[in-house]
């Protein structure tokens, strides 16, 4: 990997409307708020995208915590400092404790910056071994079974190639249940608690295991792993971990303990895409199947995902969905589904390219942080 000289960092918060509301058992979304950063070196620019949401309920991290994190330690300890090799980014922000998915960003960045100025794609470094990765699509809590069933019929017209549905105390068994009975056993599905669960609903959530379920997804809290042990012994449908995966530390973990059989890998959850790679190495190593999870990504992340799903052990579908299922305008040109699959982006970095007026349509606050000697931005946008 080839170091990089920043020359500044931009920051971006956007605000994306959603084509529908997303609500999951922490809570209901109109828009997406999320933060992008450019990096500017010598060669090039990369962009990271910061998935942090305006609340921290999905995890501690949010945006105006994430923005903070960003101008007063991470660009500090990055600019002025010579040339950084993007592999070498985590060890040097690991003093700062947590604020993984800001880290993460910063990281994406400058990684993608250095392989554009290399003309590498981000998928060949990580070890992508495939042009198309399955698309799955995750379906919100709705206001009612029908809107449910009208729902999944129009996403499998679309021929998305799996169903996950987002399920909490109240709204698990039957709709879960009917969907099974209406798509049929064939149907691909599988159900996400965001850890609205307590081990003592061990009972009702044994009624899922006829259902013929991929997976339940992260049914008890984040740091819940003896538990979700001992929920694994009573449950047929495999534990599938997202939130409490915070590291291929933590993985490995949750592995020996017997918490997680399946393996949600979010490069932000984590603290970037070098980390997920690991995770999946270890995952990989001990027969354990992994699969990308989704942050409602512009097509920033969605590139990068799509990247990180095309390594060998990502096994089961991710949430890589259409662009179109959460955005009607998104700030790089949309992935679009081809026969259920999404394309892997071949081009240097990200091999996508931000619409500068696209952009600039749904940023509500901007930064320039320079290095010194480098105060005006060479490419303002705004
Ligand atoms: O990007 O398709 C997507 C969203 C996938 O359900 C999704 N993500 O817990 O896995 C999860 C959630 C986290 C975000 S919910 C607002
Ligand atoms: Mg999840």
């Amino acid at each position: 990997m080839t170091s990089v000289t920043p020359r500044g960092f931009e920051t971006r918060v956007l605000r994306i409307p959603l084509v529908a509301p997303f609500e999951t058992s922490f809570g209901r979304q109109d828009e997406r708020e999320v933060i992008l950063v450019r990096a500017v070196t010598a060669g090039a620019e990369g962009w990271g995208e910061c998935v942090t949401m305006p609340m921290p309920l999905y995890s501690s991290e949010h945006t105006e915590g994430a923005w903070d994190v960003l101008h007063r330690f991470l660009y500090p300890a990055l600019l002025g400092v010579g040339p950084v090799n993007p592999r070498h980014v985590a060890a040097r922000v690991e003093h700062i404790v947590g604020h993984r998915m800001t880290k993460a960003a910063v990281e994406l960045a400058l990684l993608d910056a250095s392989l554009r100025e290399r003309d590498e794609s981000l998928a060949g470094y990580l070890g992508a071994d495939r042009t198309h990765v399955p698309s799955g699509v995750s379906v919100g809590i709705m206001p009612s079974l029908d809107d449910l069933l009208a729902t999944v019929q129009d996403y499998l017209d679309q021929g998305y190639a799996r169903i996950k549905i987002k399920i909490r105390p109240g709204w698990d068994v039957e709709p879960t249940r009917l969907l099974r009975r209406t798509f049929g056993d064939d149907l691909l599905l599988q159900v996400d608690a965001n850890a609205a669960y307590t081990l003592s609903d061990a009972r009702l959530l044994r009624q899922l295991d006829d259902l013929g379920l991929l997976l339940i997804e992260q049914p008890l809290a984040e740091d819940d792993l003896v538990q979700h042990a001992t929920l694994a012994t009573q449950l047929q449908t495999p534990i599938c971990l997202d939130e409490s995966i915070v590291s291929a530390k933590v993985a490995a973990d949750a592995i020996t303990l017997g918490a997680t059989q399946v393996i949600n890998v979010k490069a932000g959850r984590v603290g970037g895409y070098l980390e997920a790679v690991r995770i999946h190495d270890v995952a990989r190593a001990h027969g354990v199947p992994v699969w990308c999870g989704g942050m409602l990504e512009t097509g920033i992340g969605r590139a990068a995902n799509a990247a990180l799903a095309a390594l060998p052990g990502f096994t089961l579908p991710g949430d890589i969905s259409a662009s179109d299922r959460f955005y009607a305008q998104d700030v790089t040109d949309p992935f679009v589904l081809d026969e259920g699959r999404i394309a892997v982006p071949t081009g240097p970095g990200l091999g996508v390219d931000v619409n500068p007026e696209r952009l600039e349509a749904v940023t509500v606050r901007r930064s320039w942080t320079p290095a010194a000697g480098h105060e005006a931005d060479p490419v303002p946008t705004a």
